[in-house]
């Protein structure tokens, strides 16, 4: 770890409170122009650090950088502690946990970014994720349960990010089936998830679990094209906000909680009570690769959504009586207003 990264730590320790140069430097072994040096280039990376006489350093608690000094504080499991990896700017997390995965990367990496360039959703369609504003993280997941099963885990996790986003903010979400997060009517995350086959075998090595969150991006930064149906937990409204890496790191907390105990599906009842489509009239578009979404709209069958079954399925009523159980990967779905 270089000098700058263990200031941090420390001051990261110590957020909102004052450490002298002279204790830093004492702790670390290094000298006070070293941790004075260090701190320049932190403030440099946009830290806000204060500077203040007879009292030394100070992280302002409004900061909100991501880091893994940051996120360390509040990450439960001390066995991933050393598996989480920050960038400024990549092409997409989930790439990278997968180039990771097959290079040797341990379950449990954890991939965050504070930007990404080709952010991916389902099907080939793109995520928008802007610098700064959001929080774009893949987690590497060893698949100890049923390929066939694999929706379970976009499920748990969709659960899993609800149950971070009220701890840490205490705003409440719901969830669109399969994998959208909602806060007052508007998406606020996305989760991707995608399986690491090993080429010979088909046999599935590693599942990518990325999860795309809007924190705090004002509504006029989403693209004209996304405007109506994306939103963002803190909606630009920073005052007493709790920070980004609190929130990973609770997402991190509650996942691998979650993940412990799959099998045992206790948390499909909270998706259930999540969720937004139960007992609503929903549009059934198959296929999922259309190209004219309104056209699509027309041609869908109507249907009522009216169970989640134990897999995580949808389960739906056609009008003539008919049920169906839908799974992920095979349908986009609209709640009829
Ligand atoms: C998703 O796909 O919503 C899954 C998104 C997963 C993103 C994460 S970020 C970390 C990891 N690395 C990646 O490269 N991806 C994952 P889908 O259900 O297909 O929804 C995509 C659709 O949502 C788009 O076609 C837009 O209509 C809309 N959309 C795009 N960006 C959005 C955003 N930032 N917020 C809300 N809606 C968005």
């Amino acid at each position: 770890m270089s000098t700058k990264d263990k200031v941090l730590k420390i001051l990261e320790e110590n957020k909102g409170s004052s450490i002298s140069g002279e204790d830093i430097a004492v702790q670390l072994n290094v000298s006070r122009s070293a941790v004075w040096k260090a701190i320049q280039e932190l403030r440099k990376e946009g830290y806000t650090i204060e500077a203040l006489t007879n009292k030394g350093y100070s992280l302002s608690t409004d900061n909100d950088v991501i880091s893994v000094q940051g996120i360390l504080p509040y990450i439960n499991n001390p066995d991933i502690k050393n598996r989480i990896y920050v960038y400024k700017t990549i092409e997409s997390t989930n790439l990278t946990a997968k180039k990771m995965a097959l290079d040797g990367a341990l379950p449990g990496t954890v991939v965050i970014a504070e930007e990404q360039t080709q952010g991916r959703g389902r099907r080939g369609r793109s995520f928008f994720s802007p610098a700064d504003t959001g929080i774009y993280m893949s987690i590497l997941l060893k698949p100890n349960f049923d390929p066939s099963k694999s929706v379970l885990i976009t499920t748990a996790a969709s659960v899993a990010v609800c149950r971070a986003i009220e701890a840490v903010t205490g705003i409440y979400s719901q969830i669109k089936w399969v994998n959208d997060i909602y806060v007052q009517d508007k998406k606020v995350c996305g989760i991707l998830t995608e399986a690491v086959t090993d080429f010979e075998s088909g046999h599935i090595e590693h599942i990518v679990l990325g999860i795309g969150i809007n924190f705090k991006t004002s509504s006029n930064d989403f693209p004209q094209d996304i405007r109506t149906i994306a939103g963002s937990i803190y909606q630009g409204n920073t005052k007493g906000m709790a920070s980004r890496n609190q929130l990973i790191a609770e997402i991190i907390n509650e996942l691998f909680v979650i993940n412990e105990k799959l099998e045992a599906r206790e948390f499909i009842k909270e998706y259930r009570s999540r969720s937004m489509v139960l007992e609503k009239e929903i549009k059934v578009i198959k296929g999922g690769s259309y190209v004219d979404m309104n056209s699509a709209l027309e041609s869908a069958p109507m249907a009522i959504a009216i169970d989640i079954d134990e897999d995580g399925g949808l389960v739906v009523q056609y009008p003539d009586g008919s049920r169906e159980t839908l799974s992920s990967g095979e349908i986009s779905i609209r709640v009829n207003r």
